[in-house]
């Protein structure tokens, strides 16, 4: 078996595959331990030219190899503030009204994939399987095809793959379509999602789709064959619920529980991003004090939600509104010895927020659009069989797919959301055990190693190319 190579705009630290039971970088590096292998990305720095070019900076661990470059302060914004982060990341997520698009941004996304493929190929091992992740990376393997790699190529999608008259509103959509037809396997999120991009195919391409015996597709698409698959991603369940049990008692539980005195807890967690609907959910929550007066005084919203990006102007935005909304609604509810909504802008470390999450009776997880949202299932996870929390949860996360035990909504419909919250939060024991229970069999039948695992045996299995070129 070939060694693998991950690439990801990102790459995890040595400590951080091994600090968080049961996170993405966990999962990655496990197979990547299995197999031996390189690691490959940015090194999340900014750097001059000169120490660009002069990497990849090489860390040991193991039989992996992590190998990490800086990108240019020009770089920096033109592939990763700009056309990633300002064109992709809006539009894929159904936010044409935040995006833009400007040339020299798309070239510079364009320019950068090329350069972080060139200094790639040196590390490069003929029979290496090449396994490259989400949006930032699109053009990854079009750019080793040109230099003459001939190794498999598959590609994972984090986020949602937009319906097609969603992705036309991006003026290269052509481009950037074929350049994922340069993969030999593209794994999707959902089936949703793989149904957009075959669309896209067969009404914006002249291609043809077909589904072959195993449940996989196969495109044919600019001259080029590949196959598609929906790899949804998961979590490890058992180590996250022995995690939350085993920090359950520790100060930081006992403080929070001390200052709900009695309080019902309504937890939900996300980074501070415009497609997690925070502002819809803060509304949907005033809705339950407004037309519940019960339980005005009895029931606490905590919202963890650190900022990133905050140097791309949408995210000011949406910290702005999400402050403003918090403290509006605090404004109008809050007593002297209650606050309703308490709103945290800070990261809390995995195995606090497992604990956080057993403890609170609600997961509420609303986002307008997501690939997945790891953060519905971490919830599920943490919970305590005898006790279990309820999750609240929005069809358009990608998880809703999976999680049937949730109470489903729709995060547009402020009344519906608390209509559902008025129902968890008086859930009968043995109703949300009956959930939890469907949910916890979702999770370990399709967990972080089962997505994994069947990605890249699929990956391992698409005959090798005879040329680079597609
Ligand atoms: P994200 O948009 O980052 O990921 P999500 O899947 O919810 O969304 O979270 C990823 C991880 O970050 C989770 O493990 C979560 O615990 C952690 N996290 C989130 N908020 C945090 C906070 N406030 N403090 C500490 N940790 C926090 C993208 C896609 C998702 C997809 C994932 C994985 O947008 O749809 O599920 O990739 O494919």
């Amino acid at each position: 078996m070939g060694r693998l190579v991950v690439v990801s705009n990102r790459v995890a630290t040595p400590t951080e595959t091994k600090g968080s039971a049961g996170g993405l970088a966990v999962g990655v590096f496990g197979a990547l331990k299995d197999a031996g292998g390189v690691w490959f990305g940015w090194s999340g720095d900014v750097v001059s030219e000169t120490v660009a070019n002069a990497g990849p900076t090489l860390e040991q661990d193991g039989a992996v190899t992590f190998a990490t470059v800086g990108l240019t302060r020009k770089d920096y914004d033109q592939y990763y503030r700009g056309f990633s982060n300002a064109t992709l990341w809006p539009v894929f997520h159904y936010r044409n009204d935040l995006a833009r698009y400007e040339r020299e941004e798309y070239a510079g996304y364009r320019r950068v994939n090329a350069w972080l493929a060139h200094r790639l190929i040196k590390l490069l091992e003929p029979d290496d399987v090449i396994w490259v992740h989400d949006y930032h990376l699109i053009p990854f393997a079009e750019s080793l095809r040109a230099e003459g790699v001939t190794n498999r190529i598959g590609f994972f999608l984090h986020i949602p793959f937009p319906a097609p008259q969603i992705l036309l509103n991006i003026p290269p959509h052509e481009e950037l379509v074929k350049s994922l037809c340069c993969y030999d396997l593209l794994g999707f999120q959902t089936a949703t999602d793989e149904l957009a991009f075959h669309d896209y195919l067969v009404r914006h391409a002249r291609g043809r789709v077909s589904t072959t015996g195993d449940g996989k597709s196969e495109a044919e698409a600019f001259g080029r064959k590949l196959r598609t698959g929906v790899y949804r991603i998961g979590v490890f369940p058992d180590e996250i619920a022995e995690q939350a049990e085993r920090y359950e008692s520790r100060q930081h539980v006992l403080d929070l529980k001390q200052s709900l005195e009695g309080r019902k807890l309504i937890m939900s967690v996300d980074r501070l991003d415009y497609s997690k609907g925070l502002v819809e959910r803060f509304r949907a929550f005033e809705h339950l004090l407004e037309r519940s007066p019960e339980w005005r005084g009895n029931v606490t919203l905590v919202q963890i939600a650190p900022p990133t990006r905050s140097d791309v102007a949408t995210y000011q935005q949406i910290r702005q509104d999400l402050e403003y909304e918090a403290g509006r609604i605090n404004g109008r509810y809050s007593g002297l010895d209650y606050t309703p909504i308490r709103y945290l802008n800070q990261r809390y470390d995995r195995w606090k927020l497992m604990s956080l999450f057993r403890e609170s009776q609600i997961g509420f997880v609303t986002p307008l659009h997501d690939g997945m949202n790891l953060v519905a299932k971490e919830y599920v996870a943490a919970q305590n069989p005898d006790d279990p929390g309820v999750l609240v949860l929005s069809i358009f996360a990608g998880a809703a797919a999976e999680l049937s035990g949730a109470l489903l909504v729709n995060p547009h419909d402020a009344v519906g959301m608390c209509e559902a919250l008025q129902r968890a939060l008086s859930m009968p024991l043995e109703a949300r055990q009956r959930r939890h229970e469907i949910n916890m069999e979702a999770l370990r039948k399709n967990d972080l190693g089962v997505w994994r695992d069947t990605f890249l045996h699929d990956l391992r299995s698409v005959p090798v190319r005879k040329t680079g070129r597609a």
